[in-house]
C-alpha cells in the first residue's frame, strides 16, 4: 500500500519510515512532487491535521494521511500546544521556541509536559483519526543533538535522558508519533 504523508517536516517522514513495514510505503509531499505549505488555521491538533489530510485528498484523490503534534505543559495551561510550531514566531525556529519555553517556566516547580500527536488518514474518501500521547518534563537547559524541535529539553517518564540524548530508534520506545503510527498500522493491517 502507498500513502502520501502531507507534511513538509522531513523529520516527521524519517521518523514514521523507519516505523513501518516495507508493505507500507510512504511517499513524502515532497517525493510526491506536491509543493505547498498547507495552513493550520485552527485551535485543535485534530482539525490541523483533518486540514493536511484533507487538502492532498482534494488534490490527489490518493490515500494519505497528514499530522499534527503539540507540546502541552502542564505549567503553562497546555502551550504551546497546537502553537508549537511558532511559539516563537513566524519563521518556526526551533532554537528560539525553546528560549521561549525556558523562559516562561523560569519561576514554575511544575515542569510536567506531555507531546501529543493526532494522525489523521483519508482511504477512500474517508477520515479516521489516531491519538499518540508521550508524558514527560521540560528540563531546564538543552542537551543532546539529536531529532529537532524541543527534543532537547523534553524527557520521556521512564528515562533519564532526552529525546535529543537518543538515537532515533530509542526515540521510538517512547514516543507520541510511534504510538499514533501504531494505531494507524494495526488499522491498515486489519483491512487487508
Ligand atoms: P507539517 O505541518 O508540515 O507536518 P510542522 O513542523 O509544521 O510540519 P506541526 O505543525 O505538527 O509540524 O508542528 C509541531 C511542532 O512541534 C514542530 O515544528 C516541532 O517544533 C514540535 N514537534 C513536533 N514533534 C516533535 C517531536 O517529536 N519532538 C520535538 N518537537 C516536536
Amino acid at each position: 500500500m502507498k500513502l502520501i504523508f502531507a507534511t513538509n517536516n522531513p523529520h516527521k517522514v524519517e521518523e514514521i519510515k523507519a516505523m513501518l513495514h516495507r508493505d507500507i510505503e510512504i511517499l513524502s509531499l515532497q517525493e510526491a512532487g506536491i509543493l505547498i505549505d498547507i495552513p493550520e488555521p485552527y485551535d485543535s491538533l485534530e482539525e490541523n491535521a483533518r486540514t493536511k489530510s484533507v487538502t492532498i485528498y482534494e488534490m490527489t484523490h490518493l490515500p494519505c494521511f497528514g499530522e499534527d503534534t503539540g507540546l502541552e505543559v502542564a505549567a503553562l495551561g497546555g502551550a504551546p500546544g497546537v502553537k508549537s510550531a511558532r511559539y516563537a514566531g513566524e519563521d518556526r525556529s526551533f532554537d528560539a521556541n525553546i528560549e521561549k519555553l525556558l523562559s516562561n517556566l523560569a519561576e514554575k516547580q511544575d515542569r510536567s509536559a506531555r507531546f501529543r500527536t493526532i494522525i489523521s488518514l483519508i482511504l477512500d474518501g474517508k477520515e479516521k483519526q489516531f491519538e499518540g500521547i508521550c508524558p514527560g518534563k521540560i528540563i531546564d537547559r538543552k542537551k543532546g543533538t539529536h531529532g529537532f524541535g524541543y527534543d532537547p529539553v523534553f524527557i520521556p517518564n521512564g528515562s533519564a535522558k532526552t529525546f535529543a540524548e537518543m538515537e532515533q530508534a530509542e526515540k521510538a520506545i517512547f514516543s507520541h508519533r510511534r504510538k499514533a503510527t501504531d494505531k494507524l498500522v494495526t488499522f491498515l493491517n486489519n483491512l487487508i
